[in-house]
């Protein structure tokens, strides 16, 4: 009972500059080697593999000690096209990064989608860090740390893009993971009222109350629903390939978990993965882990039961 399109299309963002280490750009490449394609077509998923997207060429200078803002920008263009174009044939589009930087293009595209259809967007941020610094914000100049300000309209990222966006509600927009905020950037979301799940509130709460009030959240404003998975996500004993590691991250269970639930949801129209850094990773363990995730994303389980809900 996963998601009701018909097909998913994957679709390789090989971009690197948005992260502070290289490595990213072999993350397309990894997450074939293990197997995703494969893997969905045995939960009996149609896949189409689209190939990685050609940068467009841009020439543009943002503020501040912003690094790489043309290869970022040139990716972004590029993918907010295949991924509106992915949702328009029918099917789910699943980016394969690449580094975070990459939601500037695949989150605008699925709100470009979703407008014309009358409909919002929600965002759900598997992710250590909310990536909501503007170029003003950042202390890093690091651009995969403020894709979520640019999808949220922040003002800022003039000319990233080559046509207005549609903004995601800052409300709409959910952190699940977070462990690691950076000063202005956690003023910022506190006056946007960003819901902002942190480590400390998961071990509160649980994961299963904090992803039900996501997915009602959803359901209620019956609305699209991009899911957009970070490595960092996850503990770095699970998942090590990945440039900005924080400890005291999901486990193994708790992001299954989550990524169960969504599936059970049938709410799910996108999806991302991102921050594999190949060169760092543990004989291919952050790969696997990444492809295991997707694979609970559209059905796989354990044991079938009577109902989906527990
Ligand atoms: N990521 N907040 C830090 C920065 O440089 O802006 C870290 C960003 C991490 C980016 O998780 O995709
Ligand atoms: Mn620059
Ligand atoms: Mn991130
Ligand atoms: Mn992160």
């Amino acid at each position: 009972e996963h998601t009701s399109r018909g097909s998913v299309a994957l679709i390789g963002a090989p971009v690197d500059g948005g992260a502070g280490l290289s490595g990213c750009i072999m993350g397309p490449a990894a997450l074939r080697v293990a197997g995703l394609a494969t893997s969905l077509a045995d939960l009996g998923v149609e896949v189409r593999d689209l190939g990685d997207v050609t940068p467009d060429q841009v020439s543009l200078k943002l503020a501040g000690a912003t690094h790489h803002e043309n290869e970022v920008a040139g990716f972004a263009r590029a993918l907010n096209r295949q991924g509106y174009e992915a949702l328009k044939s029918g099917a789910t589009p699943i980016f394969m990064g690449g580094d975070h930087s990459l939601s500037m293009g695949s989150v605008t595209g699925v709100a470009k989608y979703a407008a014309e259809q009358g409909k919002k967007l929600h965002v759900l941020w598997l992710d250590a860090h909310p990536d909501y610094n503007t170029p003003d914000t950042s202390t890093s100049g690091n651009m995969h740390g403020m894709s979520a300000a640019l999808f949220c309209g922040e003002p800022g990222f003039d000319g990233v893009l080559d046509e207005p966006i549609h903004p995601v509600d800052p409300k709409n927009y959910h952190v699940f993971g977070a462990r690691s905020i950076d000063e202005d950037e956690g003023t910022l979301l506190l006056k946007r009222g960003v819901n902002v799940m942190d480590m400390r509130r998961i071990d509160e709460r649980g994961v299963v109350a904090l992803i039900n009030g996501v997915l009602d959240a959803v359901r209620a404003d019956d609305a699209m629903f991009h899911v957009s998975l970070d490595v960092d996500f996850l503990d770095p004993q699970f998942a090590p390939g990945v440039g900005t590691t924080v400890p005291g991250g999901a486990t193994y269970r708790e992001a299954h978990l989550a990524m169960e639930m969504i599936c059970d949801s049938g709410l799910m129209s996108s999806m991302d993965l991102v921050e594999l850094n190949p060169y760092l990773d543990d004989r291919g363990k952050s790969a696997r882990m990444l492809v295991a995730l997707t694979e609970s994303g559209f059905g796989r389980r354990v044991f079938d039961r009577p109902t989906s809900t527990g």
